[in-house]
């Protein structure tokens, strides 16, 4: 078993309870770190403490708002975090926002400010957030995002968070050699399809559900949990020779050529 105890996770990109986030909280909660969940509106401070609560997180662990694309919301929040921490050591950064349009319409059209947009959420905030934890960070750790194999290949409308995708995997390179000297590793989990909110309202996804199941060398598609576990294991101990990385969880399909 992984132990997590007096180990303190922060976490970015819990919306709800099918959030990928969500299931990496439950895994590290489990393993018996002490989170702080980090919620992009007001809107959601509510449904952060709840699901806080269901976690069984009580004590010091908290909620905090930190809007990735505003530098104050990203100060406040980890200075919040370092008054009541003095010392973390994960970060899961599981945000990733394009404007509707621009991962619908033809990629010929993408907008230089939807363009501008998807890569500062998606990409520029790893770096924010690793610059701000990094200081907290005195005993070394791990960062971890969630990235998807449309940076890697063409799907059909992933578009431009495929470029921004691509951009966020070189970023955990750049990070990795950045922060290897303070021994805080920086990797990414490459996820397969889940049907999130971040999911919803993609026209054609039950088809790249059946194409996994179809595809995959397990035939399936993954689950949060699986994602959770792999998220659990990057962050422990157990990982400590691992930096720069994308670990793909995606049953397999990523080595599939037809
Ligand atoms: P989700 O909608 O539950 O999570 C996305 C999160 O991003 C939300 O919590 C949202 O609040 C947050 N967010 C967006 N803009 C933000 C901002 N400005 N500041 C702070 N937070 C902001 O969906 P999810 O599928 O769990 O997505 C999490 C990550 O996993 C994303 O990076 C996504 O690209 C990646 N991913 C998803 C899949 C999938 O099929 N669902 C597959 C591979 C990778
Ligand atoms: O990274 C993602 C999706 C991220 C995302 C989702 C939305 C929907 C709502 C970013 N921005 C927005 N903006 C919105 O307005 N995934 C890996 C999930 C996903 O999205 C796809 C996929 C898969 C898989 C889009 C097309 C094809 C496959």
């Amino acid at each position: 078993m992984i132990d997590m105890k007096g180990k303190v996770a922060v976490i970015l990109g819990v919306a709800n309870k099918r959030s990928i986030a969500y299931s990496i909280a439950e895994r590290l909660a489990a393993a018996g770190a002490t989170l702080v969940l980090c919620y992009q509106s007001e809107r959601l401070k509510r449904e952060a403490e709840d699901l806080l609560a269901s976690l069984g997180q009580t004590g010091t662990a908290r909620a905090i708002q930190m809007d990735v694309s505003e530098d104050a919301q990203i100060d406040a929040a980890f200075a919040e975090i370092a008054a009541a921490f003095p010392v973390i050591h994960t970060v899961v950064h599981s945000v990733a926002f394009a404007p509707a349009d621009a991962i619908k319409n033809d990629f010929l059209l993408t907008k230089r400010a939807d363009f501008a947009l998807a890569h500062d959420v998606s990409v520029y905030s790893l770096i924010a957030v690793a610059r701000a934890a990094a200081p907290l960070m005195t005993e070394g750790g791990s960062l971890l995002t969630l990235t998807y194999f449309g940076s890697q290949v063409v799907f059909p409308n992933y578009n431009v968070m495929g470029v921004a995708k691509a951009a966020l995997e070189a970023t955990v390179r750049y990070l990795a050699a950045s922060l290897g000297p303070k021994n805080i590793r920086v990797n990414a989990i490459s996820a397969g399809p889940i049907k999130t909110l971040a999911a919803r309202g993609i026209g054609d996804f039950a088809t790249i559900l059946d194409k996994v199941t179809e595809r995959a060398p397990l035939h399936r598609n993954v689950e949060q949990v699986e994602v959770g576990n792999t998220a659990l294991f990057l962050s422990s101990e157990l990982a400590s020779g691992i930096t720069g990385e994308i670990t793909y969880v995606d049953c397999g399909f990523n080595i599939t050529g037809i």
